[in-house]
């Protein structure tokens, strides 16, 4: 989810210090994705030795660490020579050296892998490969990735099989999603990339033009039939390997690195997560697609597929970036915010990746399954957070009463302790935390803990006191969050919320019909939200147009959607230092309607669910205040949008609305903010994460 940078000189001779320099350099530029652990594997004596230097916290930290290294040769220089780096965002296994990557195969290090994203059954691998003695070191699932690759190397004999089939071989038995480097020191000075999902580019840096501007892809003749037949199965039949001995697999030739005269020319290759981390060295990079198995070895690159694909382009053009340094740094986007709240389609992905199965209508969150039962006995549930997580809990409270039939509390961790809650062993008390590190919501935790309620942490961050202190939890993988207003962290709680209340109830079979609803308004989402964000343009004019200038903003709705104007109202408050207020639409009556007159601007949610007639009321009720609202409506809503200013998002299941109402307002908030010259990811008197009371 974080970094990955490698580094590769072929007949260019470089020092280690330089070397080394260019690694963490490398990753220096990827920082801005947030991590909280960096390693680098470099060469040691010989190139059948591998050095990694691991440590947790800042890149600088590690270019510490290896400066304290006094018996390292930093004057040493390689001719070629393969390195490469990575800044981690623990998902399995607390961030600490020994599951920060690069990960290795055995002490020797005869396979090292970096790795950004999940291998979804990486512990059936696992234990397999424990099975057949390989001992493991690290938490990760990306250890089991270099175990897998020594496994069918060994199996082998170390014989017939190349790296590109080797990992080939591997990337076959994985799920998940995925960016790899593979180095090994049976294959000195080589590199094989691959990716599902994770994105990673090839920067080319030469002296002289390269012949072509592009890579074949090379299918490796006959792929279909050829490397089946050709597989042969390990004992267990559990692993094909591919036979490189078959002619019928002979690769074509990259045309884009042979030189005029036949003879190999010295070449440098970086690989990296975004071009960030390249454009200083090289502007010539080929972007790797899905499944694609990159291999660069005596100089050249070449582009493998797992599997041959009908219709897929055969080749991999290498383009020539256009932008600056700057312009690069968060990608195409000019603050974190931005770029959080267009992560959103991904993010929400990595959430479910491995816990919803759309096939069975099936949640299964680890982290919670040994505590269900006691959870389903439990006499009521309480939500303790604070700002947006305190709105996830909001938006989902009603489909978990819905579905456990528990009763459920949402508290302010502030308040909560303000009031000395009377808490009992028989609570199931559940905090929500992007950091993990919130002080209000961890002093509630520790007075429900000292209570001997069972307590659940939903939070992004492994290793945080939440996740530590909690009895059991679920780990949102929203990424890391950089932007002070909490955007992507919001949805993705949100959703584990929700997976959590669809696995409480998976023995109830009166609701199967409504779980599978929600499975599969889950499964629509990624394509919803990014149907959401390509009205981004009519909010910025939006914005400019008529909310610019105005002074405060009330934000309405009900239901479902309370917790959306409360949170959109939150964003606008934080980042664009307007006012504005979410309302309950139900209370409009009680109080807030003095406010309504042809001056006071009004956001109204109203989307098609069983409450749409009162909001209709409510509507009327503005209205006849001479109220123009603007209204968040379902696409199509003709009755509204012929008659109202109005963004339209794309209706899908009640309970999972608010994932979609809530990205219009966070791109309102930003653009707001923006068009008020605030500095958007560093809102004035705010700390991204609030470790004091
Ligand atoms: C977890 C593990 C993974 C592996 C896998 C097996 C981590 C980060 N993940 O991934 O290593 O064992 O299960 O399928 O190590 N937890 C809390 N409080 C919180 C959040 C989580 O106690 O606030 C606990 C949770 O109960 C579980 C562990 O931390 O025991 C990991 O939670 P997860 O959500 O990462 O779980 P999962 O199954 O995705
Ligand atoms: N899942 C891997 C780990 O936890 C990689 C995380 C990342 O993308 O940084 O070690
Ligand atoms: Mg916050």
């Amino acid at each position: 989810m974080c970094g990955i940078f490698a580094y590769l000189n072929f007949l260019t001779e470089k020092d280690r210090k330089f070397i080394i320099d260019t690694l963490t350099t490398g990753l220096g530029r990827l920082e801005y994705r947030g991590y909280d652990s960096a390693g680098l594997a470099i060469d040691g004596a010989s190139e059948r030795e591998v050095l990694i230097y691991k440590q947790v916290g800042k890149v600088a930290a590690l270019k510490k660490l290896i400066a304290d290294q006094t018996d390292l040769d930093v004057k040493k220089t390689f001719i070629s020579h393969c390195g490469m780096a990575h800044t981690r965002w623990a998902t399995h296994g607390q961030p600490s050296p020994v599951n920060s990557h690069p990960q290795r195969s055995d002490p020797n290090g005869e396979f090292t892998v970096v790795h950004n994203g999940i291998i979804t059954n990486y512990k059936e691998l696992k234990q397999l490969l424990e099975k057949k003695g390989y001992a493991f070191e690290s938490d990760t699932d990306t250890e089991t990735v270099a175990k897998l690759a020594k496994y069918i190397w060994d199996s082998q004999g170390g014989k017939n099989i190349s790296f590109t089939d080797l990992i080939k071989t591997v990337i076959k038995e994985l799920e998940g999603a995925f960016a790899f480097i593979f180095k090994s020191t049976h294959f000195p000075n080589e590199v094989v990339a691959a990716r599902r999902g994770s994105p990673l580019l090839v920067g080319v840096k030469t002296e002289k033009k390269l012949k072509v501007d592009f890579v074949d892809v090379e299918f490796g003749a006959a792929e279909t039939d050829g490397i089946e037949a050709a597989s042969a199965a390990d004992s267990n039949g559990f692993l094909a390997v591919t036979d490189t001995n078959n002619p019928k697999l002979r690769r074509s030739e990259s045309r884009a690195f042979l030189s005029e005269d036949g003879l190999p020319q010295p070449i440098e290759y970086f690989l990296a997560s975004d071009p960030s981390a390249v454009i200083e060295h090289t502007k010539r990079v080929l972007y790797l697609e899905d499944d694609d198995i990159a291999h660069i070895s005596e100089g050249e690159l070449h582009i493998h597929r797992l599997r041959r694909d009908e219709g897929a382009s055969a080749i991999r053009s290498i383009e020539t970036l256009e932008l600056e340094l700057a312009a690069i740094m968060k990608g195409s986007f000019d603050h974190f915010m931005q770029k959080e709240i267009y992560e959103q389609p991904e993010s929400v992905v990595n959430t479910m990746r491995g816990r919803v199965n759309f096939d069975t209508n099936k949640v299964t969150l680890g982290g919670l399954k040994a505590y269900l039962p006691t959870i389903r006995r439990c006499r009521r549930i309480v939500f303790i957070a604070c700002g947006t997580s305190y709105h996830s809990c909001l938006a989902t409270r009603a489909i978990f009463e819905e579905l456990t039939e528990i009763p459920v509390s949402t508290e302010l961790a502030s308040d909560f302790l303000d009031r000395k809650c009377p808490i009992f062993r028989d609570d199931v008390c559940v905090f929500v935390s992007q950091s993990g590190e919130t002080a209000d919501t961890i002093l509630a935790m520790r007075y429900c803990l000292e209570r001997g309620a069972l307590c659940v942490g939903i939070t992004n961050t492994v290793g945080s006191t939440i996740s530590r202190e909690s009895h059991c939890g679920v780990h949102i993988n929203a990424g890391p969050e950089i932007g002070v207003a909490s955007t992507k962290a919001y949805t993705s709680q949100y959703i584990a919320l929700v997976m959590m209340a669809v696995q409480l109830s998976e023995d109830r079979i009166s609701l199967s019909q409504r779980r599978a609803e929600i499975i599969d308004g889950l499964h629509r989402l990624p394509e919803n939200i990014k149907q959401v964000l390509a009205g981004d343009v009519n909010l910025q004019t939006l914005a400019r147009d008529v909310l610019y200038k105005e002074k405060s903003l009330l934000i309405m709705g009900r239901g479902f959607q309370h917790a959306t104007c409360l949170e959109g109202a939150l964003k606008i408050k934080e980042i664009s230092y307007m006012h504005s207020e979410g309302i309950l639409a139900g209370e409009l009556k009680h109080g807030p309607l003095a406010l309504i007159d042809e001056n006071m601007p009004v956001i109204l949610v109203m989307t098609r669910d069983s409450l749409y007639p009162k909001v209709q009321s409510a509507l009327q009720q503005v209205s006849a205040r001479k109220g123009e609202p603007i209204i968040i409506c379902n696409t199509g809503d003709t009755s509204i949008t012929q008659q109202y200013k109005s963004i339209e998002v794309p209706q899908t299941v009640d309970c999972l609305q608010g994932l979609l109402t809530i990205i219009p307002l966070q791109l309102l908030s930003y653009h707001l903010a923006v068009l008020h010259g605030v500095d958007v990811d560093f809102p004035r008197n705010l700390a991204k994460s609030v470790t004091v009371e």
